[in-house]
């Protein structure tokens, strides 16, 4: 993928420079990337490992804060003067564009980890002048330090700035944990700014990706490729919001609903005014960018998209005027000042009726982008924009719940919810789990109920297979999926292809048995925890035949989750079309080549590349491949815990070479021919790959026999309990 591999920036001048020293993806763009393995090193934060943000926020007066922000939003400052004197708006669309990059086909982006402050996000052309809406917010983050991140005060401020204009909320939680660095995130394959070169033919949108343009949020204000069409806009707006988890009526009330307050900025023409973005500014602007050279800089001379003027007639109260408007009114193509497409009222009267953000006594026509005018042209949209006209309650609910739910989609589970003002109900997107199945067991049940695991017959690789694919669903990007609430038994889970449904069934039906059994007794195990229990067991058992003698640590406590707490639509985007570690892949549905998705799994399982390593070599030797395959199990033991397959990938006494099959490597030996092994790239790429093997050799050398199936043990509970 070598467009990948220039700087996303605008210039991509990095690379011409004198003593800038070029990755290896420079010179050999094929060449396999770990870095997404090595991002977010606990030395980035100067907290440290240890510092634990949930228990630091827990202890904030949560009330107090607001009511700085609050006061802070009315209190105009010279250097960047609100408009209609409430940055209320403003700071709205901060927190929507914070929590606006989360997609849902691999989880990235979203509010946690406060990714805006930091490049490309800070200087993507759709986050304009937001670096000043940050910077207004600093005094704040000042005052409350490490106990308020940044990532929980974007989103804070736009529900405070919300409440400031008389809506009303549905909640707010703290806990997400600030990043020190930027996201290694594929934002799509353009090369510049503002580009579009992300539709198939058909006109699908690439996958993971959720905006339509590099830069934008989501679509183009103007409409599809700038092209003033408002039922192709609701075309994009669909497949955007869509993969932002907003059904159709969400997506109508999060519309409408932001665009009832504020503004649009594009006062001048950018070209003869607009200095380059934070990554490009020079020094002493000191982080700020789109210096504005024409007229004040700020205020009537501002400009942000291009676009001009506000939807409403009040834009900072909470009304249903932008929904009035779009619908009672007849619109008409205009340009802005600063020569972008938008729409006004065709009816002259109406052109008097909002009042200038700055300029006392002017009055402005109200406005609507392409994007806007999708709501009222597209038939579904009209009719949910009509029911929400007549029905204000029904309208307030959803937008509360539309916005609740785009601040808070990538915060994982209800545990990781904190503060005061965390609703009561736990709502489907947070993958509830049914408390009352927790496990109740204690040491010696476990183990006991491993020996009767042991005793059902189950095998070694099936055991290992049907633990592993119940955590390995587990996704870092946004805290879903994983072994609790046991989600492998209920659909759509039990029917991915990468989970061998009918191995999993026959697995779970015999550790239900198990569990039906104990449960009996006094104590309760879940099926979540048997799960889990019954990988520990058969590693134990594949250690003890290897001759080493370790106990897997076992943490009891999951719940299991019911089909009616599951939203099967929703969890068929953690379907895996790729999981190197048990060598499976869907060449169809897999957006990148085998070795590239295993390092995307990894990421999501937030392994290093030592622990990537050692679970693909110990999963080979445990014989836990997909259906069984013989690929990579390298060992004439299979089964059992021991380092043989970094001991035959590296010995010399093999030559490897391409088999008739697609992607499958055949290895022979050297002297006498014989087909020995077989293998895919993502076993061949840990003796191909110089980085890879550096490790692959560690757990080769006849002294780290131990070490290996201690490293292996080690990374493997990491996986068990990533979602804990
Ligand atoms: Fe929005 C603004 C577009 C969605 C909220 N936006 C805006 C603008 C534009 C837009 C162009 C202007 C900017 C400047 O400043 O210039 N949006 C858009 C689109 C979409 C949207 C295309 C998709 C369809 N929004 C949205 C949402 C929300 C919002 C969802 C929330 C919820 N916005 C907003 C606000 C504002 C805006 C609040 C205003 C700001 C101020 O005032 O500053």
């Amino acid at each position: 993928n070598p467009q990948m591999t220039k700087p996303a920036g605008a210039k991509g001048q990095g690379s011409t420079q004198i003593g800038v020293a070029r990755n290896n993806q420079f010179w050999w763009p094929d060449q396999l990337d770990l870095s997404p393995l090595r991002d977010h090193d606990a030395r980035s934060n100067p907290y440290g490992a240890n510092f634990n943000y949930a228990e630091a926020f827990s202890k904030l007066n949560l009330a107090a804060v607001k009511k700085d922000i609050d006061t802070l939003l009315t209190q105009s400052q010279d250097w960047w003067p609100a408009d209609f004197g409430n940055y209320g708006p403003f700071f709205i669309r901060m927190t929507w564009h914070s929590a606006g990059t989360y997609r849902t086909l691999d989880g990235r982006g979203g509010a946690d980890g406060g990714q805006q402050r930091f490049d490309p996000l800070n200087s993507w052309p759709d986050n304009g002048n937001l670096d000043k809406a940050r910077r207004l917010l600093w005094p704040i983050k000042q005052k409350y330090g490490e106990a308020l991140s940044w990532a929980d005060l974007m989103v804070l401020a736009g529900n405070v700035a919300l409440e400031n204009m008389g809506f009303q909320t549905y909640g707010f939680a703290g806990g997400r944990a600030d990043d020190w660095e930027p996201d290694v995130v594929y934002w799509g394959p353009e090369v510049e700014m503002l580009a579009s070169d992300r539709e198939d033919a058909d006109g699908k949108l690439q996958r993971p990706l959720g905006a339509t343009h590099m830069g934008l949020i989501y679509v183009n204000p103007e409409g599809p490729k700038g092209v003033p069409d408002p039922v192709g806009s609701a075309k994009n707006i669909r497949v955007a919001f869509g993969r932002m988890a907003m059904n159709d009526e969400e997506t109508v009330a999060l519309i409408a609903g932001g665009h009832t307050f504020g503004k649009m900025h594009g006062a001048h023409k950018p070209a003869d005014c607009m200095g380059a973005e934070p990554g490009a500014a020079s020094i002493e602007e000191q982080g700020l960018g789109w210096k504005n050279k024409c007229g004040k800089g700020h205020s009537e001379d501002t400009i942000t998209s291009g676009l001009e003027g506000a939807w409403t007639q009040a834009p900072t109260r909470w009304t249903t005027l932008y929904l009035s408007n779009l619908l009672n009114f007849d619109w008409k193509q205009t340009r802005s000042p600063a020569g972008a497409i938008q729409w006004i009222p065709t009816d002259e009267s109406l052109h008097t009726v909002v009042p200038d953000a700055h300029v006392k006594g002017k009055l402005n026509p109200p406005v609507m982008t392409t994007a806007d005018l999708a709501l009222k042209f597209d038939p579904e949209y009209r009719k949910i924009a009509e029911r929400f006209l007549a029905n204000p309650e029904e309208y307030r609910l959803a937008f509360a719940k539309a916005w609740y739910k785009l601040t808070h989609r990538d915060m994982g589970p209800p545990r990781n919810f904190i503060g005061a003002e965390v609703p009561k109900e736990v709502l489907i997107w947070q993958d509830p789990i049914d408390e009352k199945t927790q496990s109740t067991i204690n040491n010696s049940d476990v183990k006991s109920l491993k020996a009767s695991i042991m005793k059902t017959g189950l095998t070694v690789p099936e055991l290992v297979r049907v633990a592993w694919a119940s955590a390995a669903s587990y996704r870092d990007s946004d805290m879903r999926g994983g072994a609790n609430g046991a989600r492998i038994a209920l659909a759509p889970q039990k029917d991915w292809a990468v989970n061998n449904p009918a191995e999993t069934a026959k697995v779970l039906a015999a550790l239900g048995k198990v569990q039906s059994d104990f449960n009996k007794g006094r104590r309760k195990v879940s099926l979540a925890d048997l799960i889990v229990l019954g990988g520990a067991a058969a590693i134990e058992k594949a250690a003890k035949d290897a001759g080493y003698n370790v106990t897997v640590p076992f943490t009891p406590g999951r719940g299991d989750a019911t089909q009616e707490m599951t939203d099967v639509e929703s969890f068929d985007l953690l379907e895996l079309t790729a999981d190197g570690f048990r060598n499976y892949f869907d060449a169809k549905n897999s957006y990148r080549s085998p070795t590239e998705m295993l390092i995307d799994k990894a990421d999501q399982l937030d392994l290093s590349v030592p622990e990537m390593t050692v679970l693909v070599g110990g999963m080979r030797a445990l014989d836990a491949n997909f259906q069984g395959a013989k690929h990579g199990v390298f060992t004439s033991k299979p089964g059992t815990l021991n380092n043989d397959f970094f001991v035959n990938l590296l010995d010399m006494s093999t030559v490897w070479k391409k088999a008739a099959d697609e992607g499958v490597y055949e290895g022979f030996d050297r002297k006498t021919g014989a087909k020995k092994w077989s293998a895919t790239s993502v076993d061949l790429i840990f003796g191909s790959n110089s980085e890879l093997r550096a490790i692959a050799e560690v757990y080769a050398y006849d002294t780290s026999k131990q070490k290996f199936v201690d490293d292996f043990v080690k990374a493997w509970v990491k996986v068990m309990n990533l979602d804990r």
